[in-house]
């Protein structure tokens, strides 16, 4: 049906009604008639009106994230109040072409722009204002990383006691003191979900939490059952690992620190979340003569810095077919913590103009942080691609698990093979070194897994009010010990707000994204691997410098936001579904591996 001529009645009771007569007043109430020409309209608009502006938008939140102090707050608060205003009012302006029939392009658009936000206000000046305002503080407060009583932490200080300690008394301090930081954000953070709630129930979601579910391209219910199909297939990957892991930690600490049929405290795992477990994979590891590669030693004794680190990531990138970063990447980027400021050390990619891009990380140089800046530059590759081919409201990921998943699917070649061409190992282990290695990348990237859902169904629940704040705390520990076996290693409490010591809830960036990112990037690997004529295991593939794999990867990029995520899939891979295969398939070997190890062992929790 054509409904060119589809009348909308809108805002009937509010037009002119004092000067109607009696007679008028029960006659037909005014309408507004909107066409398709005006939704067209209303999207360019929209589009014109967004990326005007866009880049000092991000130069205020750039300087508050590189310079934290009260003052880049205030102007970073008050830019992102009035860019929440923008966003809200033509998200909510959207609703007058619901009922149209629209191109394909101005309907995806317009869903864009309805859906785009993260934490919409309502329309109430003063409501937009104190949202902006906390978060804008809550974002800080991390950043600084002082309790409420002026007491100050370096995370990067205590996170290398959480790596490098084996004494349970000093990791469990390091562990302490970071989660005395964020207890002050408690109330913020509630009255955040209050605000953040009435303006998505505006838009016409049930709460928060649906409207961040409601971005893929599915009814957001599916979305959920969807995660938890994909956790199905990768649990018994994850109880395997954590099995072996408890095991070896009580064979370690012994049975008064490690209970073997308790979940593992969460002090004990070499990462200030428990989310990543690489730091102690020397616990861990198999016994083989031939031992994974210290990528940390490596750099060390090539006497590679930070910079040297972002370089060979790039060359990654231009090794299949990606033009060079622009000159100002390098200008403009932070790569190391300055010795005389606060900056948001979190590692973060941004794009500026279509021209600008650039990260800000406080590298370490470490294996661990080698990986992340190919993760950043994946971002920023993703970036340029969409931003130089598509239309503002296009330029996107195909949905934020793919803009995750881009720099890990590259960090999956960083194989020793990889290692000896660019000449950061000399010889290449041989088929003893499999079982090192796949543990190694099993710590970092399959014990993540429970985690990457975990904190969104956290946020989920506190959005719905499911979680009532009186057990914020309990029911994020509740959620760590059903999924990821872990436990807190001392007594917590509702005087504690252990989410908001976790960047990406004060930070509040969806988390979800890194739980599809960890399932996908093993999906792209296996693809581009394919394309690149590997025969071999998955695990021992590189796609370095293979300019077909990078001419694939590069065309699904250019796509942006253009079409649902299940179209850029398939272009890549032939698939329009998230599988675990591919992931379970890179680590069958080790599977077994652990399997025999627990034989013997009572597994669960
Ligand atoms: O936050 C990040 C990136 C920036 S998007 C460094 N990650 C998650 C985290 O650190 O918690 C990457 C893996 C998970
Ligand atoms: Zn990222």
């Amino acid at each position: 049906m054509n409904k060119t001529s589809l009348a909308l009645i809108i805002s009937a009771l509010l037009l002119g009604c004092q000067q109607q007569t009696e007679e008028k007043q029960i006659a037909e109430p005014k309408v507004a008639v909107v066409s398709i020409d005006d939704a067209k309209k209303y999207v360019a608009n929209a589009e014109k009106s967004l990326e005007a502006d866009y880049e000092i938008v991000g130069k205020a939140y750039w300087i508050q994230a590189n310079f934290v102090t009260d003052d880049t707050s205030a102007v970073a608060a008050k830019f992102g109040e009035e860019s929440t205003k923008k966003s809200v009012a033509l998200a909510l302006g959207t609703k007058q072409f619901k009922d149209l029939e629209l191109d394909y392009d101005t309907r995806r658009k317009l869903d864009a722009l309805k859906s785009g936000l993260v934490l919409p206000a309502p329309s109430d000046d003063a409501k937009t204002a104190e949202l902006s305002k906390i978060t804008s503080n809550l974002d800080a407060t991390y950043a600084k990383g002082c309790t409420a009583e002026g007491e100050c932490f370096v995370l990067g200080d205590l996170s290398k006691v959480m790596a490098d300690s084996d004494d349970p008394e000093e990791m469990l301090e390091a562990w302490t003191n970071w989660r005395k930081i964020s207890p002050q954000m408690r109330d913020s953070y509630q009255r955040m979900v209050e605000i953040a709630n009435e303006g998505s129930k505006q838009l016409g979601y049930a709460d928060t939490g649906a409207l961040w579910r409601s971005k893929y391209d599915m009814p957001a219910d599916e979305f959920a059952l969807d995660m938890d199909r994909v956790w199905g297939q990768v649990k018994p990957l994850y109880d395997s690992l954590q099995c072996h892991v408890r095991a070896k930690l009580n064979e370690k600490y012994g049975d008064e620190v490690v209970s073997l049929t308790q979940p593992i405290p969460a002090h004990l795992l070499g990462n200030m979340w428990a989310q990543s477990w690489e730091n102690i994979y020397e616990e861990v590891a198999p016994k083989s003569d031939t031992p994974a590669i210290d990528v940390t030693k490596r750099l060390e004794i090539k006497g590679y810095d930070e910079k040297a680190m972002v370089r060979t990531a790039e060359n990654f990138f231009t090794s299949l077919g990606f033009k060079p970063l622009p000159d100002t990447f390098w200008t403009k980027s932070l790569f190391t913590k300055p010795r005389d400021r606060d900056v948001q050390c979190h590692a973060s990619a941004w794009d500026l103009s279509t021209t600008d891009y650039r990260i800000k990380m406080c590298i370490n140089k470490t294996g661990e942080d080698f990986s992340v800046i190919h993760h950043e530059l994946g971002h920023n590759f993703y970036q340029r691609a969409y931003n130089l081919k598509q239309d503002f409201l296009y330029r996107n990921s195909a949905n934020d698990g793919f803009h995750e998943a881009i720099g890990d699917t590259i960090a999956l070649s960083i194989t020793p093979k990889y290692l000896k061409e660019i000449g950061l190992i000399e010889e290449e282990p041989d088929a003893s070194g499999d079982l090192p290695f796949l543990m190694k990348k099993a710590m970092a990237g399959v014990s993540f897994l429970p985690f990457g859902l975990l904190v969104d169904k956290w946020r989920w629940g506190v959005f719905s009010g499911e979680i009532p704040t009186e057990q914020y705390n309990k029911a994020w520990w509740d959620l760590r010990e059903k999924y990821q076996g872990i436990k807190a290693p001392i007594e917590r409490t509702e005087a504690d707000f252990d989410p908001g010591a976790k960047y990406h809830v004060p930070g509040n960036t969806p988390y979800s994204r890194y739980f599809l990112a960890r399932i996908l990037q093993f999906q792209f690997h296996r693809e581009l691997c394919k394309i690149a004529g590997n025969e071999g295991p998955l695990h021992r593939c590189s796609i370095y410098g293979n300019k077909k794999a990078g001419a694939k990867l590069i065309s699904m990029l250019e796509m942006g936001a253009s079409k649902p995520w299940q179209d850029a899939l398939e272009a890549m891979t032939g698939q329009r579904e998230m599988d675990a295969t591919a992931i379970i398939d890179y680590f069958a070997p080790l599977k077994v591996w652990l399997d025999e190890q627990n034989k013997e062992r009572q597994c669960g929790w």
